[in-house]
Formats: structure tokens, sequence, C-alpha cells
């Protein structure tokens, strides 16, 4: 049953409310390893469904386009005080429509086309809109691109420094899609420094560890902040931009009127729910595990002679090289998914094969820990991801229908917000 519960969808559309229920039982009975994905609250379920979405708010707070904002503009005040309190910043702007236009929102606000901009590649961990080359951004700006050191697979800061030297970006993105190590804040700050660039931190993949305590934070050294909320910060779909006051008026301008209309009101009111649950210490032990459960998949990987990129994870997210294992990782991630266990297949540095068809696949303990699975059970996971992955180049159905059902038979212990299996 939907959390909460859909009687007037099933009424006025039963087909499409049949979707919505089949898919909260998918995501209940799926091992959803998917890094950049987690289950909200019914909290914020709830806040994200309401009335909110249907008024229109063109502007700030105090200083909008449209009347009868009594109520709109407390919701967003509240969203925006509490995201500075989490973070530690002077300023927020909550209402990007997620994080690819609060990317182009920072474009907008500190470049021109065809300025230089640096980036991390997207292959190696980085971002479309990092400057990547079928992105807005690397077609509309002179986009240079570091990466990581094949020997490693760590950030190559040499490079990073050299391009920054020779190319004197006007912004520098730091952090990433794929990047399974700490982001060293205080180097990049260091370089665009040194040539006057905008340090941009885009922590979407790492917001919720960076409130909860279990990553360094960018405050302090990053002139602008850029997440999502809803990876590891756990609320809805949406993005947010934070910076020194110095920077806010530019941003502000460039969200609107720059590039977007009026904010989503009711997403608005989920990501002021999200903020306030990421601020209790229960959050804080919540980001901890997230990493726990990580560091443990990866070692039981490991152990099973998994190629890990960078040998490891010191965060949520875990990219594994299948070339060892002889099987690409798109037919691993379909592999994986029929014996109920839901990745993405991913690029990893320096890959032969292509985007569509690459090396590696993707994995994360955001959406596991949020069901409350711990460290002790990851060497079980690790042993499905492994037994499916043979079974796949054997072509062994029966191996990947079992462990799915294993796999329901486990979820079926820890609830999972938003749905219910019982009426
Ligand atoms: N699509 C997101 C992810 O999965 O990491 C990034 O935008």
């Amino acid at each position: 049953m939907h959390v909460p519960s859909i009687p007037a969808l099933t009424a006025a559309d039963p087909q499409l409310a049949a979707l919505v229920e089949r898919e909260a039982e998918r995501q209940h009975d799926k091992l959803r390893l998917i890094p950049s994905e987690n289950y909200v609250s019914t909290a914020v379920l709830e806040a994200s469904g309401t009335v909110l979405t249907n008024k229109y708010s063109e502007g700030y707070a105090g200083r909008r386009y449209y009347e009868g904002q009594q109520l709109i503009d407390p919701i967003e005040t509240l969203a925006v005080d509490r995201a500075r309190a989490l973070f530690g910043v002077d300023h927020a702007n909550v209402q990007p429509y997620s994080g690819s236009p609060a990317n182009l929102a920072v474009y907008l606000a500190f470049a021109e086309p065809g300025d230089p901009v640096l980036g991390m590649a997207l292959p190696m961990g980085g971002h479309l809109t990092h400057g990547w080359s079928v992105s807005a951004t690397g077609r509309w700006f002179r986009s240079v691109q570091y990466g990581v050191r094949r020997e490693t697979g760590r950030l190559d800061l040499d490079q990073v420094r050299d391009l920054a030297r020779r190319e004197r970006p006007k912004l520098i993105f730091c952090g990433g899609t794929a990047i399974p190590r700490t982001i060293d804040f205080p180097a990049f700050a260091e370089i665009a420094r040194e040539v006057e660039a905008v340090l941009v931190a885009d922590i979407a993949h790492i917001a919720g560890l960076i409130a909860g305590g279990a990553h360094p934070s960018p405050v302090g050294h990053a002139d602008v902040i850029s997440t999502t909320t809803h990876k590891t910060l756990r609320g809805p779909r949406g993005a947010m931009l934070m910076c020194t006051q110095a920077h806010a008026k530019a941003l502000d301008k460039a969200v609107f009127p720059g590039l977007q209309g009026g904010p989503h009101n009711h997403t608005t009111a989920g990501i002021a729910v999200s903020l306030h649950e990421a601020a209790q210490p229960s959050f804080a032990a919540y980001a901890a595990q997230v990493v726990r459960n990580a560091q443990a998949l990866a070692t039981a990987l490991l152990d099973r002679g998994f190629d890990l990129v960078s040998g490891g994870t010191d965060n949520h997210l875990i990219l594994a090289d299948l070339t060892s294992k002889g099987i690409g990782g798109k037919p691993a991630a379909q592999a994986l998914d029929r014996a109920g266990i839901e990745c993405n297949y991913n690029t990893v540095p320096f890959d032969p094969r292509k985007p569509f068809d690459p090396s590696g696949i993707r994995l994360g303990t955001p959406a596991l820990t949020t069901r409350g699975l711990s460290q002790a059970q990851m060497p079980t996971l690790a042993g499905w991801i492994d037994e499916a992955i043979a079974a796949a180049t054997k072509e062994d159905e029966a191996t990947l229908t079992r462990i799915a059902g294993e796999v329901r038979e486990l979820l079926a212990e820890y609830p999972m917000p938003g749905w219910s299996s019982r009426p």
C-alpha cells in the first residue's frame, strides 16, 4: 500500500495508480544499489504532494511577481534558513529544479559563452554539466577536463593545477558522479585562488554525508556549492545553490530570472522537511552507517576478486571494473536487476568500451542503509553480486531467479518508508 495512501488517484486513474503501486512494490523488493538514489521519509512524500503545487511564486520571498505569497514566503524562507544552518553557509537558493539547472545557473552567474572552464571528465567520474562535450556546458564554453591517475584511479591534482595555470578558467568544478574517494576541497581552493577562478563544489552525491559529518565540508573553501537534494541528503528531487554573501546576488539572479520561472513550491516544502530531518542526531548516525556499509561491501567484493577503481571507497560509492570477470557492465547490470539487485552500468576511467556498453558498474549504499541494513550483511550482498555476475556469463537464469527470491526474503524484514505490504 502506498503511504500516504492514494485512494483518489486509484478512483480517478486506476491505470496510473496501479503503475505507482507496482513501482512502490518494486522499490520494496529490490536491493537498490544505485548510489544517487534513496528512499525519502513519508513526511517528505507528504510535503511533496501538497496543494503547494497549485501556486506560482516567481521571484524571492518579499519580492514576488504574483500575489498570494503569504504562506509560500515563510515556507521558502524556512527551507533557506534550514539549508544555511545545516551547511553553515551565508546564503542558500532552494529554487533550482534539479542539479543540471543549478550548475547552468553557476555558468550564467560567473562566465560568458566561450570562456574557459575546468571540470572533471565524465568518464573519469565527473558530471555532464562540468563541461562534458555533449552537454551545453561543453558546447558553449571552452571546456578543459581533468581526470584521475591511471595507476591509482585517484584524482590527479597535478593535472588540475597545470591545466588551471595554462587555461586560466573562469570556473573550476570539483565533485562528480562516480568518485569513490574524499574530495580535497582545500587543495582545489588553493588552485582556484592562484588562478582567480570561481571554485564550484558539486556535492550532489555527498551532501548527506557532509551534513552528517561523514565527509569534510567545502564551506570556507569553495565559492559556490551546488547540490541536488535527493541523493544522500534524502530529500525530494530538487537542488540548491549555496555561497558566501558576496556571490548571493549573482547566483539568485542567474536562477531567476536568468534560467527559470516559478519555483516548485511543493518541492521546496519537501526540501525543508528533509533539511529538518538531516539536522537530527539520527541523520549523523545514518551518514556514518552509509560509509561503513560501503566500505564493508567494498572489502567483501575485493575478497571475491573484484577490481574496484581506486581500490575501495571513502564514501557511499563503489565503482567496479568487470573486465577481469569477463563481462561488460551493461549485461552485468541487467543480470543483477533480474537477480533483484539494482545498480547502473558505468564507464570506468580510461574505459576502452563505449559509454552505452562500458566496463563497469556503480554501486552505492544510501538506500539500503535507509532500509536499515548494516555492515554485517554486506558479505552476503557481495556473494549475491558475485554469484549473479558469474551466472550471467553462463546464461544461468535459474540462479538469478533464486537470488531475487533471497533478496526479497531479506528485504521483507526491513520496512520501506513510503510503502507497506500491510494495509
Ligand atoms: N544522474 C546522477 C547520478 O546518477 O549520479 C547525476 O546527475
